[in-house]
């Protein structure tokens, strides 16, 4: 059995901030765990250094359960993003070195692929409708067989999930928290109007998808949804901030449109409710901020029951190893929906080589052993870490509110 020797905390930022967790063992099989918490990076690297890797150290890498169980209950202080997250990189990393001691792809340890390739959604901003419908039909063209769709709003100098003119999308962007100004009443005109055009131009068979991150009230929420019915979205994501699980019976009284909501979901517990009353349709909770594979698979397992389907978070701020490690989950999983795919930047991708592949509209993890990414140490060391935040949002009367 492969004894657990060794435990580092890599940070890096090429392009943005990563934190990775590598695990050596007695034989010298190593894995990798992302531990990327956007804009908390060091939060999680000081819970792992002080708090986690002294316990890891002579420990049987195989026993991923057990190590779970005692990195969860053992810390007391239950759940939360920090806690999540952490145990996410140790557990991503010892699934990594479970399957390349058994010489197979993870996916072969979870049950084996449930399907030929997992389906992924590609983004397509503008800061008006036109020009983010130019940019969702040159994605369709790539091969996407789905696009979330997210526009600037007339009246409003700046939105989220809008890049800045010539550049990607990065939210954590400030030494400090920058500050923008919402309006629901100006979002809440626009977006009907975006999709009109996008259904006008992609045509039916295009599935649409709408991230409202976070900032309407159910009713408001509600009424998005009956708005945006004729256009028949895919989903509609956070509609509303959902630590109140109950809001959501409120939207559900009001539009079919389905929902999908909980990339900042970090346990079972917090979407427990959603699924069981099938208020939602699509779970977003991811391996990296979800306690990693073996929580996720349980919050999968109780979806599955309630015929909800995954649709997990993947943006630019979870490291390849977490689209790595996403892909195998996703490729076993019986209840798939769709997975998130913001591709990385190419120094991104040349600090952390993997095996997964895009092919027309889908993505597959490869069959290498273990996860099949890995972090070129030395490449990492040359990006240094800088602090960056979220940003923040106000209403146009000062008000601060959901960013
Ligand atoms: C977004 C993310 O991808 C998404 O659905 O909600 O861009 C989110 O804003 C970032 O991951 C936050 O770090
Ligand atoms: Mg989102």
């Amino acid at each position: 059995m492969p004894i657990i020797t060794d435990a580092r905390v890599i940070i890096t930022s090429p392009g943005r901030n990563f934190v990775t967790l590598k695990i050596t063992c007695d034989d010298g099989t190593t894995g990798v765990g992302d531990a990327t918490l956007n804009g908390r990076e060091l939060a999680v690297a000081a819970y792992l250094s002080e708090h986690v890797v002294p316990c890891l150290i002579g420990r049987d890498a195989h026993r991923i359960e057990d190590i779970w169980q005692y990195l969860y209950k053992g810390a007391y202080w239950r759940r939360g993003p920090v806690t999540m997250t952490a145990i996410a990189g140790v557990d991503m990393a010892l699934w990594d070195i479970k399957g390349k001691v058994a010489g197979l792809p993870v996916y072969q340890l979870l049950g084996g692929a449930s399907r030929e390739a997992c389906m992924v959604y590609a983004h397509a901003n503008g800061t008006t409708i036109e020009d983010t419908i130019k940019v969702a039909l040159a994605e369709r063209d790539k091969g996407y067989k789905a696009i979330r769709l997210q526009c600037g709003v007339p009246g409003l100098a700046s939105t989220y999930g809008v890049a800045k003119p010539g550049q990607r999308y990065e939210p954590a962007d400030a030494a400090l928290p920058s500050e923008s100004v919402w309006s629901t009443e100006k979002y809440l005109r626009v977006v009907p109007e975006l999709f009109a055009a996008a259904r006008e131009a992609l045509g039916p068979d295009v599935h649409l998808l709408h991230d409202v991150h976070h900032r309407l009230t159910p009713i408001e929420a509600g009424r998005l949804g009956k708005d945006l019915e004729p256009y028949r979205p895919f989903w509609i994501e956070d509609p509303t901030p959902a630590e109140d699980q109950e809001a959501f019976r409120l939207i559900r009284e009001h539009t079919t449109t389905p929902i999908a909501v909980g990339e900042v979901f970090n346990s079972i517990w917090d979407c427990k409710a959603l699924i069981e009353n099938r208020w939602i349709d699509y779970i977003r909770a991811t391996i990296v901020h979800a306690g990693g594979i073996t929580h996720l698979r349980r919050i999968a397992a109780l979806a599955e029951l309630y015929q909800v389907r995954t649709g997990c978070h993947g943006a630019t701020d979870l490291s390849p190893v977490t689209m790595a490690a996403a892909l195998h989950f996703g490729l076993s999983v019986p209840n798939f929906g769709v997975q998130e795919h913001m591709p990385h930047t190419d120094e991104t991708d040349a600090v952390f080589p993997h095996e997964y592949r895009f092919e027309d509209g889908m993505m597959h993890p490869g069959d290498a052993p273990g996860l099949g990414v890995d972090i070129d140490e030395a490449l990492a060391a040359g990006y240094e870490y800088r602090r960056a935040y979220l940003p923040v949002n106000r209403l146009e009367d000062g008000t601060l509110w959901n960013w």
